[in-house]
C-alpha cells in the first residue's frame, strides 16, 4: 500500500515559514507520545509506524526514545508529514540509533520527493539515502549524518528509517532518537542587496534569463554551478542574459549593479 500524502498537509507545510537552521522534523526527540504511538508518527499500515514503544531508559537525549521491535517483515518509521524543501539548498540529515541486539538491525531509507498525485520518490542521492548498509551490534548510540544538496526537481523530503530482523531472527529492538533535518543555506544568500532584484522565469525554460531591478542599470552577471565553478560571466545593459550554454540544474547567479551585489538561486530545466 502506498502512503498518500494529503493536500491539506502540503498546504499547511507550504504556509509554514521555514527558517534556516531550524529542525524541520516534528517530535524529533520522541518526547511526545499518545500511548505507544509517538505524536506525529501515526500508524499507517502493518509496516509503517507500528511496533513502537516509548523508551525511558535507553535514550540519547531528553526523557525518551522510540523503541522499534523487529519482525520478519521490514517495518518503517517515518513522520506523518513530508518536509518542504528548497531546491539547491544544502540540508543535513541526522539521527541517532542504538542497536545492541542480534535479532534486529537498521538502516536509513529516505528520499527526496516531488509533489504530485501521488508523490513521486526521486532517485537522487539514493546511493546514500537508501544505502545498503546495516547497523552492527554495539552497546552505544550511533549517529548517522548526511549533508546533501536538494535536487532541482524536488519539493519535499521524506526521512524514513527501517528496522529489520537479523540473521533470520525477529523480536529484537532498535532504539531511535534525535531526528534532525536542517536547511544549511545561510539566510543571507537569499537576501538582496539590489532593490527589487528579480530573475525570471525561474525555474528557467528556454535560453533567455531576464534580470530586473529597481534601478534597471547595467549589470555584471556571474553564474556558478553547485560545485562553485563559474560557468558564465557577462554583462547586460537591457537585463537579458543568454543562458543557452547552461545544462539543467541548480545555479547561483551573482548580480552586480552600481556597486551592489546580490546572489540568487536559479533553477534551469
Ligand atoms: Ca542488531
Amino acid at each position: 500500500m502506498k502512503k498518500i500524502y494529503s493536500l491539506v498537509a502540503i498546504a499547511l507545510l507550504s504556509a509554514t515559514a521555514v527558517n534556516a537552521q531550524e529542525n524541520l522534523v516534528a517530535n524529533p526527540g520522541f518526547e511526545n507520545w499518545t500511548g505507544n504511538q509517538p505524536v506525529s508518527y501515526a500508524p499507517f499500515n502493518t509496516y509503517l509506524n507500528t511496533n513502537l514503544t516509548q523508551e525511558n531508559t535507553i535514550k540519547h537525549t531528553g526523557n525518551s526514545a522510540a523503541r522499534h521491535q523487529s519482525q520478519s517483515s521490514t517495518i518503517r518509521l517515518e513522520q506523518d508529514n513530508l518536509m518542504t524543501i528548497t531546491p539547491g539548498n544544502s540540508y543535513t540529515i541526522s539521527y541517532w540509533y542504538y542497536d545492541n541486539d542480534p535479532a534486529a538491525r537498521t538502516r536509513i531509507y529516505s528520499s527526496w520527493m516531488r509533489a504530485g498525485s501521488p508523490f513521486e520518490t526521486l532517485t537522487d542521492n539514493a546511493d546514500v539515502l537508501m544505502a545498503n548498509e546495516y547497523s552492527a551490534d554495539s552497546p552505544q548510540w550511533v549517529n548517522k549524518t548526511l549533508t546533501l544538496t536538494a535536487p532541482a526537481n524536488a519539493t519535499h523530503f521524506k526521512l524514513q528509517v527501517r528496522t529489520y530482523g537479523q540473521d533470520n531472527n525477529s523480536g529484537g529492538y532498535i532504539y531511535y532518537d534525535d531526528f534532525s533535518f536542517v536547511d544549511n543555506t545561510p539566510a543571507g544568500i537569499a537576501q538582496n542587496g539590489i532593490e527589487n532584484l528579480k530573475l525570471y522565469p525561474n525555474p528557467l525554460t528556454g535560453n533567455v534569463l531576464n534580470i530586473a531591478s529597481a534601478a534597471n542599470a547595467a549589470k555584471t552577471v556571474a553564474i556558478f554551478d553547485m560545485t562553485g565553478k563559474q560557468v558564465l560571466n557577462t554583462t547586460t545593459a537591457n537585463g537579458t542574459v543568454n543562458t543557452g550554454s547552461l545544462t539543467a540544474g541548480v545555479y547561483l547567479v551573482k548580480v552586480t549593479e552600481e556597486g551592489k551585489t546580490a546572489t540568487k538561486k536559479l533553477i534551469v530545466q
